[in-house]
């Protein structure tokens, strides 16, 4: 017989085996992206606001080393060289181009990972789950990233033949009845926001009960058909749908169509994506809607009006997987937003995890009881109110940073990440 005891290690023993294993998993997928990558590529500062793909790959490993190695075990830094190259705050973006080769990086994230290996081994699962976590969490987050700046770098190197590409060959009538306009009514009451759960960021604590007013939101994300007739109708030049912030934005950015655009009807069930919020924010004026508040997406998400349960994912508690949705670059690219059925929420909301990233209306803030974990700067300095809160994931959001109640956040006129939006009413 096994005592109740040896039940509960047992149950410690496998957490933590899942745990390394999913660390293993994590970064087989990190250096995925990197295969067969020229140094030249590796390098390359594809825009001001993001870093070289080979400077997210060396702070991945200076981020384990300084909680596991140096915070947690007391060790000596390996390689001091590095610090103040891959810190968060050592050196400005534009001077994290002269980086160690792919190889050597590659010898630093292998050397780390031998030593974090060992301690997790050696150490009290209880103690450490959150940080383990955590770091799961930090390196998924830095992989999406790596994917955003070579999506940029592909997409600034064919940006010659797309210009031409938009010049409304194909018209689509806004009068078409279109299925994927369908919105569903959420009824008033009370849910579950946030979430205490081990794995639950700073930012996401503590779960806490809202109460919304009846509201409808989007069935789908906005698809580029849809958006496509805004962009037809003028509106990048039309002051009507803007705000002013918005329209700030348009004149400074020039934008005349969302970043990764084209106009191609293979692509018209897929969801518009790489829009800023003024974009998303604008379309929703223009269609008579407006984009929902955090609190309204993760309710129509995650909430199970009959059993009065938060899901973790909209599909219940079963981890994602290739049917659920489209993430963790399992294509790529984006997916017709109806291509998911089995991912669907208790209200019927279809992609809200995977494939795109949605803007909400929502600044970053703190809920009830915020602590800081595990630095300041994490999310506490972006309590501002100058970020936009971004739900859901995208298709190249890894497993371990997909549940309904996370939380991303980027300046309103950011669009290189993959982000879409749905509207509310
Ligand atoms: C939450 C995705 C905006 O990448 O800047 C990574 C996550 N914070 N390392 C970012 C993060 C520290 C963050 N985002
Ligand atoms: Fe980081």
């Amino acid at each position: 017989m096994i005592s109740e005891l040896s039940k509960s290690n047992l149950k410690v023993n496998s957490t933590k085996q899942s745990i390394i294993r999913a660390f293993v998993e994590c970064r087989a997928k990190t250096l995925e992206l990197f295969q067969d990558m020229d140094e030249a590529t590796f390098c390359l500062q594809a825009h001001p606001d993001f870093s070289p793909v080979g400077w997210h790959l060396g702070h991945i490993a200076y981020t384990e080393s300084l909680w596991i190695l140096e915070r947690s075990a007391g060790l000596p830094c390996l390689f001091p060289q590095y610090n103040q190259l891959y810190a968060a705050d050592g050196l400005p973006k534009n001077q994290r181009v002269k980086l160690p080769s792919l190889t050597a990086t590659r010898d630093y994230l292998d050397t780390i990972r031998e030593k974090v290996l060992d301690c997790m081994e050696r150490t009290d699962l209880q103690q450490q789950e959150g940080l383990w976590r955590f770091l799961l969490q930090h390196e998924s987050q830095h992989s999406e990233t790596i994917s955003f700046v070579l999506e940029l770098i592909r997409n600034q190197q064919s940006s010659d033949e797309k210009e031409n590409s938009w010049h409304l060959s194909y018209s689509c009538s806004p009068l078409l009845p279109n299925p994927l306009n369908e919105m569903i009514q959420i009824p008033a009451g009370e849910f579950e926001m946030g979430s205490n759960s081990v794995d639950a960021l700073d930012n996401e604590r503590s779960a806490h009960k809202v109460y919304l007013d009846t509201y409808s939101i989007d069935r789908y994300p906005v698809t580029c058909k849809q958006y496509r007739v805004f962009m037809e109708a003028g509106s990048y030049k039309n002051h009507q749908w803007w705000s002013e912030a918005g329209w700030q934005w348009l004149e400074t950015e020039k934008a005349t169509k969302p970043l990764y655009w084209e106009d191609n009807p293979a692509w018209y069930n897929h969801p518009v994506w790489g829009v800023s919020y003024y974009e998303a924010e604008a379309y929703a004026k223009f269609v008579g809607k407006r984009l929902p508040t955090e609190a309204e997406w993760e309710k129509a998400a995650s909430w199970d009006e009959k059993s009065k349960t938060r899901r973790i994912y909209p599909w219940g508690n079963e981890l994602p997987t290739a049917e659920h949705c489209n993430h963790n670059n399992i294509h790529n690219q984006t997916t017709p937003v109806n291509a998911y059925p089995s991912g669907q929420s208790a209200y019927g909301l279809y992609d809200t995890l995977g494939n795109v990233w949605e803007w909400t209306a929502s600044w970053f803030d703190a809920y009830p009881g915020f602590e800081y974990y595990p630095y300041k700067g994490y999310s506490q300095v972006y309590f501002d109110n100058e970020h936009k809160v971004l739900k859901g994931g995208s298709w190249a959001t890894r497993p371990w940073a997909l549940r309904s109640s996370f939380r991303n956040w980027y300046h309103p006129g950011v669009r290189q990440m993959f982000a879409g939006f749905r509207c509310a009413a």
